[in-house]
């Protein structure tokens, strides 16, 4: 990665001082928040490019500022290479992230007071499906779906009863710490049944729907949203694919409905991430992250570790360290002590608050980016292990913080992510 910022160091020391800490914090750490990744060197070099500099409000060769000949083009590309990447008919790019892109398509298929059915954030959906804090419940009637108490599975059984007794408008797919595969066809039939439009919001997963180690939603949803920077590897910014008869809604719901110009830096980097996403090595990257998230849960459930369902088929973990009479936050705490970074997570039919949960979210997105395989993902479980044992322990943290930083600087992040 990046060491050295000449340019800010010159100008503006203090930014520089805190850029260079921030990146040497990536590279000796190890990142396990399910959200996070590490990109490529091209994607941040897009990221960074003079497109920054450019206005460019509208819609490729339908814009309001003049001077849009790479921009228009470019836009263009992306679209195509996102709508190829997913088997999408119609793509939209300009998202600014995942929360205007989830209000974004509301907004685009709902009316102010329409219903919508999305899972409840203490059960793993995230703030914008629904949640009483979020917009997203100001504006439209939610109604929010649990998981199954004895599994702490989705129970189809229980969605469907519930779209029959609320008839939502549309009903919403997609989770933010739910570690199973999502039956995005029997969403469909409930949807179908209710007389409701589906919408996915799978930006965890897009990573792993890209690399095919996911079943995609695409083929189902009406809509889907989904950030770029999680499990798919790009910029911090979102997209929207829809059906083509759609389109003209999306387009319109993005901008001038909720957004002004686009930002065609992350554009560029978008256009990268989905290049790289559509190679082999990232199917492979894909296939490793499910693979390495497996072999972090096998080896947390020897350990005697409760996993929420009992382990994971995507990238992340949720751990209820109940039956270990701790909490999340000062488990979490103690893991960034030792070089573990993480985040304390509610966990299903929670019965702390909200602010001291029980339970942490692992993701192996990050870690297996530089290289970490099945050896390092059991060392970490050992880690914890330790570190919820002794978790103000500070010879056995210092001690695991050492080791940390060997195994990191045996793993350097990489600068360019595909081969191919
Ligand atoms: N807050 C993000 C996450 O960490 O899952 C989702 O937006």
């Amino acid at each position: 990665m990046q060491k050295e910022y000449p340019f800010i160091a010159k100008q503006d020391p203090e930014v520089a001082e805190l850029l260079k800490k921030e990146t040497l914090r990536q590279e000796n750490v190890v990142r396990l928040i399910a959200s996070e990744n590490y990109v490529s060197k091209a994607v941040l070099e897009a990221t960074g490019s003079p497109l920054t500099n450019k206005y460019s409000e509208g819609y490729p060769y339908r814009r309001y500022y003049k001077g849009q000949e790479v921009i228009d083009v470019l836009e263009s590309l992306t679209i195509e290479r996102a709508k190829a990447l997913f088997g999408a008919e119609h793509a939209n790019v300009q998202p600014y992230s995942g929360s205007p892109a989830n209000m974004e398509a509301y907004y685009a298929f709902l009316e102010p007071g329409d219903t919508i059915l999305g899972m409840s954030l203490p059960h793993g959906g995230h703030l914008t499906h629904g949640w009483k804090v979020s917009a997203s419940s100001r504006f439209y009637k939610s109604v929010q779906y649990p998981i199954d108490e004895k599994t702490n599975r989705l129970n189809m059984a229980t969605v469907r009863e519930l779209a029959k007794e609320c008839k939502p408008k549309l009903i919403l797919a997609g989770a933010s710490a739910y570690p199973r595969i999502i039956d995005f066809a029997a969403f469909k039939e409930i949807a179908d049944e209710v007389g409701a439009y589906l919408m996915v919001d799978m930006a965890h997963i897009a990573g792993l729907v890209a690399a095919g180690v996911h079943p995609s939603p695409v083929p189902y949803a009406d809509v889907v949203t989904t950030t770029t920077h999680k499990t798919l590897r790009g910029p911090r910014g979102a997209m929207i694919l829809c059906k083509e008869q759609y389109a003209k809604k999306v387009d319109s719901a993005v901008f001038p409905a909720n957004q002004g110009g686009p930002h065609n830096h992350t554009t560029a980097g978008m256009a990268v991430a989905f290049k790289e996403a559509a190679s082999d090595s990232f199917k492979a990257y894909g296939r490793k992250v499910v693979e390495n998230a497996a072999a972090l849960a096998d080896e947390l459930l020897k350990l005697g570790f409760n996993l929420v369902t009992g382990g994971t088929d995507n990238h992340l973990i949720l751990i209820d360290l109940r039956n270990k009479n701790l909490k999340g936050n000062p488990i979490a705490t103690a893991m960034e002590k030792a070089g573990i970074v993480c985040n304390s997570n509610t966990v299903p039919y929670e019965t702390g608050k909200a602010m001291d949960p029980s339970g942490i979210r692992l993701g192996s997105a990050a870690v297996t980016t530089r290289g970490f395989g099945e050896k390092e993902m059991r060392l970490i479980a050992n880690w914890t292990n330790e570190i919820c044992k002794d978790p103000e322990g500070e010879a056995t943290i210092s001690r695991i913080r050492k080791e940390v930083e060997e195994v990191c600087a045996s793993f350097p992040v990489p600068d360019t992510l595909v081969s191919d």
